[in-house]
């Protein structure tokens, strides 16, 4: 066994420098294997995260899940073909590319895409806060023999502004507010009460990124459209910004009266994300402005950071260490908070459990929620190890066994080139 540690650190830097070569690549996006069935369908632990997984074999079906947040937001999905056979740009056939399907709890199909031309598919929708969802992963019927490897990301995009009248967010009046439009299709709605005198107020409403109609072509389809209402949910005003990006317009409105306001992206742009800011304010100082509500209530709460450890074996204590949960006010600010409380969850039995977590403040609580993976129990006493085929003995001997044949190899050529010399 001459030179045995030497012939070990040289196939060591060559497996090291293998390994970097490599690691580009593969940086970008997390692994997971996705279960057979929906009943043992992997849960995708966490949004906006790359994640990648292969159909590797004909005719295989791939199911995953996860869970809603508690607040209300919108989902997007992004699905992309890696090396699975794709239908051609020039024929949109999705016969030939994989398929992705989105079902509810209940298997009733919501949506579902395929990877097109560019080999991408994806879908924006709105879901159920603090639910489980199911995904499915198919080949299209021509090419269901073909294996390799695919993207999912889950994206999610809070909405925190109500999408009904009855709902509909309060705001003041002379305060500029912002926020966004945040899926497909979003509506945002507000509503305010009026001054002590019937007086004219005046709107002005700005679209930050969102598209716009052009100054040529002026049609509200392609803006964002504002529209007032008195509470006979009679329109009172409609207006849409146009090539400067913003309008302003005035209206009379009684005293003392709640109006309602709702922002919503023109029919030729639904869908669209982004910004905008508008304020209703009065010039009458004669006439004072109801004075402001003031008080702040706990609106929502979310785990910011998920623990470290989401991965369990069955009986395993449930550990939150590193867990960040956030509170959002009505006013619009947010603070980490640490006296919440877990529960809901059952880590002794294998699969997937939802964990949640409530937080109260001045009488007011809201929950959230995230899951873990339950493993089944690897309980093996030392002496089954002997008996697994993957035991470390036996890795160790496949090792053994593959450095004794490249000494081998290595002692031939030196050999050879002695000989020669
Ligand atoms: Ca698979
Ligand atoms: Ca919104
Ligand atoms: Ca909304």
């Amino acid at each position: 066994m001459k030179n045995y540690s030497k012939i070990i650190s040289v196939l060591l830097t060559i497996a090291i420098l293998a390994t970097i070569a490599v690691i580009p690549g593969s940086a970008l996006a997390t692994e997971i294997t996705a279960g057979n069935t929906k009943e043992t369908a992997t849960n995708i632990p966490q949004y906006g995260i790359d994640y990648v997984s292969s159909l590797s074999k004909a005719e295989e079906v791939d199911w995953f899940k996860f869970t809603t947040l508690s607040e209300d937001a919108f989902y997007n999905v992004y699905f992309e073909n890696y090396n699975l056979a794709n239908t051609d740009s020039w024929s949109v056939n999705s016969d030939y590319s994989p398929h992705l399907y989105l079902y509810d709890e209940n298997m009733k199909q919501l949506e579902w895409c395929y990877t097109g031309g560019d080999r991408t598919g994806s879908f924006n929708l709105k879901l159920e806060s603090s639910t489980e969802y199911y995904i499915k992963i198919l080949m299209g019927k021509e090419k269901k023999d073909s294996i390799g490897n695919y993207q999912i990301t889950i994206s999610a995009k809070l909405d925190n502004i109500p999408d009904t009248l009855e709902e509909s967010s309060k705001i003041q009046l002379n305060t500029k507010i912002v926020s966004s439009l945040d899926g497909y299709p979003d509506t945002d709605w507000f509503s305010f009460t009026t001054g002590s005198s019937d007086e004219e107020y005046t709107i002005h409403f700005v679209n930050y990124d969102l598209p716009n109609t052009s100054s040529w072509s002026v049609n509200r389809d392609y803006s964002p459209n504002i529209d007032m209402y008195d509470k006979y949910m009679q329109t009172i005003a409609s207006d849409y910004t146009r090539g400067n990006k913003e309008t302003t317009f005035k209206v009379a409105l009684e005293a003392n009266t709640t109006y309602y306001v709702k922002i919503y992206m023109g029919s030729g742009k639904l869908g669209s994300v982004g910004n905008y800011e508008f304020t209703v304010s009065s010039d009458n100082t004669d006439s004072p402005i109801a004075p402001p509500v003031t008080t702040k209530t706990l609106s929502s709460i979310s785990v910011d950071t998920l623990p470290a450890k989401i991965q369990y074996t069955v009986g395993e204590e449930l550990d939150t260490t590193g867990m960040v949960v956030r509170a959002k006010y009505s006013d619009g600010t947010s603070a980490v908070v640490t006296n919440y409380e877990v529960y809901g969850f059952d880590l002794s039995k294998a699969g997937t459990s939802v964990v949640r977590v409530s937080y109260s403040e001045g009488g007011v609580t809201k929950t959230a929620a995230f899951s873990v993976v339950i493993n089944e129990s690897t309980d093996q006493t030392p002496d089954d190890n002997s008996n697994s085929s993957f035991s470390f003995d036996s890795i160790i001997e496949f090792f053994d066994g593959i450095l004794a044949f490249f000494a081998q190899i290595l002692e031939w050529i030196i050999d050879l080139l002695s000989s020669l010399a």
